[in-house]
């Protein structure tokens, strides 16, 4: 199955801030789709539960220097 989860996400200045966060999302495994807007600090994320969790989302969002919180 899929799950939608959206992540606000802190620290994106500028276009290359959002195409470098989603590419390191949609390299995650289990990560199908991630869409990343600057305007709202939005991400959505169509994930399988299966393969990888929320928190690690998020850990991956924070790794890459930015921070990262679960919406929903
Ligand atoms: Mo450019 Mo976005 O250095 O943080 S990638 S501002």
């Amino acid at each position: 199955g899929t799950l939608l989860g959206q992540f606000s996400i802190g620290g994106m200045t500028c276009a290359t801030c959002v195409n470098s966060v989603e590419g390191i999302l949609r390299n995650l495994p289990g990560v199908k789709k991630a869409v990343v807007a600057l305007a709202t600090s939005l991400g959505e994320v169509e994930y399988d539960p299966l393969v990888i969790s929320k928190d690690e989302i998020v850990n991956a969002i924070e790794d890459a220097g930015f921070e990262a919180s679960l919406v929903q």
